[in-house]
């Protein structure tokens, strides 16, 4: 890591933001250029997909998209977002899962259905007794494509709702909860979401297909949550990017680090932040 990313480190702004509302939005964090080259690796991967058998109609989920190219290892310890990410968790932290989706046109006719609302961590929101619900971890969704409009399979959320545990929605399978909204960015803004913000993903109404790529950072102690490919990629990588990967020296390392488990703590105290 290079001490210049920490110009890039989370504003008390920014903290307050997050928060408050339980997402951020950062503008620009990729160039131009970043953008259309992370582009064309997206595009490969779908068509790989296609030849694969996935059904062009519909949106791609594809996990574990790290080891696919080096672009996308080098957006794990990004200089421009991993400082607000430690600025958010700390510095025990790994990049728990990445997917990328790409949301075709629908070709649907315009409908009020009522999105697949959820938090993440599927049983965590129920196996952990606390209210509210535990952060424990966020995700980065850098979106490659235009959605500076809505409609066009925009990623939705209801803003401050992180702290709520249940999100009530119609019985009649239409509309969307109250307060609930598009996100409207320009390709090459990330956006920070709390795992508890109530989000959903929504249909493509538009003829732009949707291009994100999503990566979850959470506590070393929460499990990975897909294959997490590393043949060969954890050798490549510094430490701070090996711990970002999931490395560590032992299994209780995990929940109680050593020095040499979290040279991403060890970085920040020789950088005099507060460890
Ligand atoms: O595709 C989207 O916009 C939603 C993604 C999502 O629900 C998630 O990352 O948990």
């Amino acid at each position: 890591m290079h001490t210049s990313c920490l110009q890039y480190s989370l504003t008390d702004e920014e903290r307050r933001i997050f928060d408050e509302t339980g997402y951020l939005i950062i503008e620009d964090a990729l160039s131009a250029e970043q953008v259309k080259e992370l582009t064309e690796q997206v595009d490969l991967i779908s068509e790989r997909k296609k030849n694969e058998g996935q059904d062009p109609n519909k949106a791609m989920f594809y996990t574990d998209f790290i080891k696919d190219h080096q672009l996308f290892m080098d957006l794990v310890d990004y200089h421009k977002i991993l400082p607000k990410v430690w600025g958010v968790l700390g510095w025990n932290i790994y990049m728990y899962h990445t997917h990328m989706i790409v949301t075709p046109p629908s070709g649907q006719e315009k409908s009020d259905k009522t999105f697949g609302w959820h938090q993440d961590s599927g049983r965590v929101n129920m196996e952990i007794e606390s209210h509210p619900r535990p952060r424990l971890s966020l995700k980065v969704a850098y979106f490659l494509s235009d959605l500076s409009e809505p409609g066009r399979g925009n990623f939705w959320i209801v803003p401050n709702s992180h702290l709520t545990d249940h999100m009530p929605l119609s019985e009649t399978g239409t509309g969307q909860p109250e307060g609930a909204i598009p996100v409207v960015v320009k390709p090459g803004t990330a956006v920070f979401f709390d795992r508890r913000l109530w989000h959903a993903a929504s249909t493509n109404w538009s003829d732009v297909t949707r291009k994100v790529l999503f990566y979850g950072y959470g506590y070393r102690w929460i499990r990975r949550k897909d294959d997490m490919t590393m043949d060969g990629l954890l050798e490549k990588s510094d430490p701070i990017r090996r711990q970002m990967l999931g490395d560590g020296l032992s299994c209780n390392g995990y929940y109680t680090p050593t020095e040499e488990d979290v040279p991403l703590k060890v970085w920040m105290r020789e950088q005099g932040l507060t460890v």
